[in-house]
């Protein structure tokens, strides 16, 4: 009996040898001076985070002008690398396979409220933009993002047709892309986005329907005229159009307002209209994925207080020639730009336009029948 006690008195002071030990062995992260009546830190102080040293913007092509990256490094010392994507579908399918390494993304309204539903952004401190301040009032409460909780409006713009004034007829109706006359002069020498909501929406909107429709019939006749269209297109693009219209290689092209204004820089025919069905109208915004570090989304928030200052926002629009959300930045534009009807479309143009919406499990039926547009003869 008297043996087995004392075993197990020496089974306990073993066992609280070894405990203490452990107690012991626990890191803390900053080393403590050696004053054992201190009450043991049980967790290591906040070590303030530190902006990443680089970071990747994944935009758009042709979206910001390069001079910007120069000079918010020579500020802050962080050197931004860019990344271009063609369409939303593109950007989500990217981030939805797993890549990881972007801090800032440019989304198109429908696609921000996609994402957020599914978790796919990052909340931003506001606290670290300042610049939200801004913002133009009517960009701050988006149906996609209320509050500007996670994206900031970068630029936004319209869809229609441009094309070479002077050697074709302006563009009154989409019927030049869903019923092309093949004696045309622009018959062949066209170009669609290659983006499926948008090449729908665009016929949608030619058909006089809802350009966010889930009625199969609508969808059936829409993909009927994207195929008819087809035929006269020399390809689908949405990086390098306005540059094969200025070449004159292209006369006719479906695309993005500012892309074509851009342009006229090297070719001063090329025109940019809204046929008389509408179009469409969106707003792209810079957000943070949610599985950026919090030094990668430290910088990136840096970079968004950036672009938000008055005299960077203009840079922006003088370089892609879209309208700017950042109300502040406007005192810095010509006032040319600023009453450009092509920019900043009259009211009577705004009515006829629609933003593209998400629309659930029906965005599947869009991209079947997209891919049997593509892949039809
Ligand atoms: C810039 C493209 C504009 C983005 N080249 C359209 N959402």
């Amino acid at each position: 009996m008297k043996r087995y006690t004392l075993l197990l008195l020496s089974v306990l002071l073993v066992l609280g040898l070894l405990l203490s030990a452990c107690a012991k062995a626990t890191p803390t992260a900053a080393p403590q001076p050696e004053k054992t009546e201190q009450p043991q830190a049980t967790e290591a102080p906040a070590t303030e985070v530190q902006p990443a040293k680089e970071i990747v913007f994944y935009n758009w092509s042709e979206y910001i002008d390069p001079e910007i990256y120069t000079l918010f490094e020579k500020e802050t010392g962080i050197k931004v690398v860019e990344d271009n994507f063609s369409s939303n579908e593109e950007l989500l399918a990217k981030l939805q396979g797993g890549a990881t390494g972007y801090a800032l993304i440019v989304p198109s309204d429908y696609t921000v409220k996609i994402m957020i539903d599914q978790n796919m952004l990052a909340p931003l401190d506001q606290d670290k933009i300042p610049n939200l301040k801004n913002l133009a009032e009517r960009f701050r409460n988006l149906y996609y993002d209320p509050g500007n909780k996670y994206c900031i409006p970068y630029q936004w713009g319209t869809t229609g047709i441009g094309y070479l004034d002077g050697q074709v007829d302006k563009p009154e109706s989409w019927s030049v892309l869903f019923d092309p006359d093949p004696n045309a002069p622009y018959y062949g020498r066209m170009t669609m986005l290659d983006d499926a909501r948008e090449a729908f929406a665009a016929a949608l909107i030619y058909l006089g329907y809802d350009a966010n429709t889930t009625d199969e019939k609508q969808l059936e006749e829409a993909k009927q005229a994207l195929i008819r269209a087809k035929a006269a297109l020399s390809g689908y693009d949405s990086d390098t159009y306005e540059d094969l219209l200025a070449s004159g290689e292209n006369l006719m092209a479906h695309g993005w307002n500012g892309d074509f204004l851009q342009a006229q820089e090297e070719n001063e025919n090329i025109a940019y209209t809204i046929p008389k069905e509408g179009g469409v109208i969106w707003v792209d915004n810079v957000c943070i994925p949610a599985t950026v570090t919090p030094e990668q989304k430290l910088a990136a928030e840096m970079f968004l207080d950036f672009i938000l200052r008055p005299d960077i926002g203009a840079m922006i629009s003088e370089f892609n020639y879209y309208a700017t959300p950042n109300k502040a930045a406007e005192a810095n534009l010509d006032a040319d730009f600023l009453n450009d009807p092509a920019v900043y479309p009259p009211q009577k143009v705004l009515d006829r336009l629609q933003f593209i919406k998400p629309v659930g499990d029906a965005e599947a039926n869009y991209q079947r029948m997209w891919d049997e547009v593509k892949a039809a003869p």
